[in-house]
């Protein structure tokens, strides 16, 4: 019987960008994220004596490139000596191309991956095991506001405020459609040993994160707005001064920072901040969103939006 798990993609208001331990996948710095309500990933595990090997297929196409990884993780969870599955993904939003489909992905694989063995771990427990596929997606794990710490040997994650204590919206401008041109793994590598920058990227993060944590204990939007999009254009700096640079934006990328930016004049209670791709994520208040979305939706470039409420970490759900 095929076991089904729901998770949603997560976006980091203070970023995670490098790695302290790459073979078991530790960040280098904490952070800090949103999880979205709109926009999941549904996997379908089923542990079959009669595979003789893993078989993966993703919004109905079969995906050997990502195979490995998905291996991998399962045997994380289920032992190298599990029996082989059958995995099925679905995500309703572009995959690959900077919305953060990989933190979905491995968040609800591990919760499915572990009911099949009997669902035997705390929520902790799975966030780890995703995060060693996945840095963001231990995150998922979690709803509204998570924040992620980066230890010497292992992270920590928890939810500091659910999403009904600070109910924000998310647009999401789309601005390109193809997969991203570098995987954020390589490109991080790429950061952490030639970005003159890196080092006071680590250095200044736990700053970052405390400001971040307190305008969200007072609701303080203005001040949550400011400190993440710094945080999001010294990650973008330190990527651009890595060489060769990594540059993931677009002209349509910077045409949405202008229209928010002209939102804010306006007195729009809205920040962009973005990830390793060119979409642009507009994090505003609910009574503000309905002008937002009108206003990217008008920006030159922007291909299409999304919108989300904050929503709930990774659970199982019925097999459709
Ligand atoms: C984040 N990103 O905090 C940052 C911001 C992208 C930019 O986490 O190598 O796919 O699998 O641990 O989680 C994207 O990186 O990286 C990411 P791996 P992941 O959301």
């Amino acid at each position: 019987m095929a076991v089904v798990a729901q998770a949603q993609p997560n976006i980091a208001l203070i970023k995670y960008w490098g790695k302290r331990d790459h073979s078991l996948n530790l960040p280098a710095v904490s952070s800090l994220s949103i999880t979205l309500q709109s926009l999941w990933t549904r996997m379908s595990i089923d542990f079959n004596d009669e595979l003789t090997e893993d078989t993966l297929q993703v919004n109905d196409r079969g995906a050997p490139a990502m195979l490995a990884r998905v291996s991998h993780c399962l045997d994380l969870v289920a032992g190298a000596d599990r029996r082989r599955a059958s995995v099925v993904s679905h995500s309703n939003f572009p995959i690959g191309a900077g919305l953060a489909s990989s933190a979905s992905a491995f968040a609800a694989l591990v919760v499915a991956a572990d009911e099949e063995v009997g669902g035997i771990r705390n929520r902790l427990e799975l966030a780890r095991l995703a995060g060693a596929a996945s840095g963001s997606a231990a995150r998922s794990l979690y709803g509204g506001f998570a924040e992620l710490i980066a230890g010497e040997e292992q992270i920590d994650v928890r939810t500091v405020c659910e999403a009904s204590d600070w109910p924000l919206e998310v647009i999401v401008a789309i601005t390109a459609d193809g997969p991203k041109p570098l995987g954020s793994g390589d490109a991080m590598i790429r950061s952490e040993s030639t970005s003159p920058f890196y080092s006071s990227w680590l250095e200044r993060q736990d700053d970052d994160l405390k400001v971040a944590r307190a305008a969200l204990l007072s609701r303080d939007f203005a001040q949550l707005a400011a400190v993440a999009e710094h945080n999001c254009l010294k990650m973008h700096s330190v990527m651009w001064s890595s060489r060769p640079p990594v540059v993931y934006w677009n002209s349509a990328t910077l045409s949405c920072m202008e229209t928010i930016r002209a939102l804010q004049a306006e007195g729009r209670a809205v920040f962009f901040t973005i990830d390793a791709g060119p979409q642009v994520k507009a994090v505003c208040l609910p009574g503000d969103a309905d002008a937002v979305a009108v206003a990217l939706q008008q920006t030159a470039g922007v291909i299409d939006t999304m919108r989300s409420a904050l929503g709930a970490g990774a659970r199982l759900v019925d097999p459709a």
